[in-house]
């Protein structure tokens, strides 16, 4: 049975691509079930609620099961394709990526708020608060942690591509988008998820979408 992946739109919606790009990066076959976001037509609405409850994107089906919220549906993936290694096989390693995944889901609102996910908005920087900068300064203490701790096996935070990946890719195309100035490991953490092919082919396919929503599209 082919897994079934709800999500908004490429260009804005961050919550669904981490999912999407822990399904892809791994080659997990999957349908995806586009469903426009925040168009004012309550059919849209309505559909978002056909598959959850909870009227939000993402949510994975598989079968009779049902799974929404991103963390959730990565950790739903790690157990049934646990050749995809989604948490690191090491027990401090996954206990450190699921911490800063966590920290990721639960965090951060200061930068999502200021530097939302828009895949088309011009590079250019924006004025951020300093509860923004402090997000920065600790996403980028979090990244060389990973790196220097657990990323001697190739160039993602725990070596080889994991959730924690997933859970902050969008977060490369807030940095790129809005210039953040970054240090060296950073900006090579982000080189090579920007060079990851399940990464471009979500950028693409983010940037040739045309539809606007204004609400987005004030910074
Ligand atoms: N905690 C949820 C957040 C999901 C979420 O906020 N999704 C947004 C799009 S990125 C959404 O569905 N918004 C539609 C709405 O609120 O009507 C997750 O991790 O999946």
């Amino acid at each position: 049975m082919t897994l079934t992946l709800v999500i908004g739109n490429k260009n804005y919606s961050s919550w669904s691509m981490r999912p999407w790009l822990a399904l892809r990066a791994n080659d997990i076959p999957f349908e995806e079930v586009f469903v426009p976001l925040y168009t004012d037509n309550p059919a849209d609405k309505q559909r978002i609620l056909s598959f959850s409850r909870a009227g939000k994107v993402p949510a994975l089906v598989d079968g009779d099961i049902t799974v929404w919220d991103s963390l959730a549906i990565i950790e739903y993936l790690a157990e049934r394709f646990p050749q995809a290694k989604l948490w690191p096989e090491n027990r401090s390693m996954r206990a450190h990526a699921r911490s800063i995944s966590a920290e990721m889901h639960s965090g951060f609102m200061p930068l999502r708020n200021e530097c939302g996910m828009n895949l088309h908005r011009p590079v250019g920087p924006v004025a951020l608060s300093a509860d923004a900068k402090a997000n920065i300064v600790r996403i980028e203490e979090i990244w060389r942690d990973c790196r220097q701790r657990h990323g001697k096996g190739g160039p993602f935070l725990f070596g080889a591509f994991c959730g924690a990946d997933a859970m902050y890719a969008p977060v490369v195309h807030r940095f790129r988008t809005y210039a953040v100035d970054l240090g060296a490991e950073a900006k090579a953490y982000m080189e090579t998820m920007m060079a990851l092919p399940a990464f471009r082919e979500w950028t693409e396919a983010g940037l040739a979408e045309t539809l606007r929503i204004e609400k987005f599209e004030t910074v």
